[in-house]
């Protein structure tokens, strides 16, 4: 489906990627424009002027510039019929939002750029200190979700038969584990779900390999 979106993203944000996944599965054509973190650009006024919060995704569609990478999948929920991110029922969307925020508000933000990088400043540590971090909080907050999952409503995805937007959370914050070589082996669900999105067209199209 073409239409005038453009995702201002950086390939290796995980935020990002959820994203990207939420757009290719609804089929929506979208710019992408990169935002180098490396390079500072999500500092500069320019992304300042498009996410007041200075930092990537930011989704412009339908005349406006949103900020959030979950709140832009709940939009997409909202406004494509055909969207089945989140469950029909209220208990099935506070489940699916309970493991979406188990991975986007206790594993992200922790693991942050911007946070990893003041806690060595402040600490002396190097790249061992941060590979150590980085090991520490996706390990303990992936165990977290598996032990989430151990739960009758999850089916071939995080929650019954459809992917969603727990999914579109799970896969990027694994991409990160296996970056860090974050210990994730022995988290069967977590795994069996991870090779079901990996074969799926959307998720494949939206991994950092495949748009940096
Ligand atoms: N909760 C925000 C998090 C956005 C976020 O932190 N993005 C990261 C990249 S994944 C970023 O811009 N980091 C820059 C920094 O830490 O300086 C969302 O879901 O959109």
């Amino acid at each position: 489906m073409s239409t005038d979106a453009i995702l201002y993203d950086y390939w290796r944000s995980s935020a990002s990627y959820r994203v990207r996944i939420a757009l290719n599965s609804l089929g929506i054509e979208y710019k992408s424009v990169s935002v180098d973190l490396l390079q500072a650009e999500h500092k500069g006024n320019e992304n300042l002027a498009r996410n007041p919060q200075g930092l990537v995704p930011t989704l412009v569609m339908d005349g406006h510039s949103m900020s959030q990478s979950l709140a832009m999948i709940e939009y997409l929920n909202e406004t494509f019929p055909q969207a089945r991110f989140l469950p029909a029922d209220a208990s099935g969307r506070q489940r699916v939002r309970a493991i979406s925020y188990a991975i986007a508000m206790e594993i992200h933000p922790v693991c942050n750029l911007r946070v990893v990088s003041h806690v060595l400043s402040l600490t002396g540590g190097g790249d061992n200190a941060r590979i150590e971090w980085m090991r520490k909080f996706i390990s303990e907050g992936l165990l977290s979700v598996e032990r989430m999952l151990q739960d009758s409503n999850t089916g071939l995805f995080c929650h019954g038969d459809t992917p969603g937007m727990a999914d579109f959370c799970l896969i990027p914050q694994i991409y990160n584990a296996k970056r860090w070589g974050a210990e994730i082996g022995n988290l069967s669900r977590i795994n069996e779900i991870a090779e079901r999105c990996n074969d799926l067209p959307g998720f494949a199209a939206a991994h950092p390999d495949r748009v940096k």
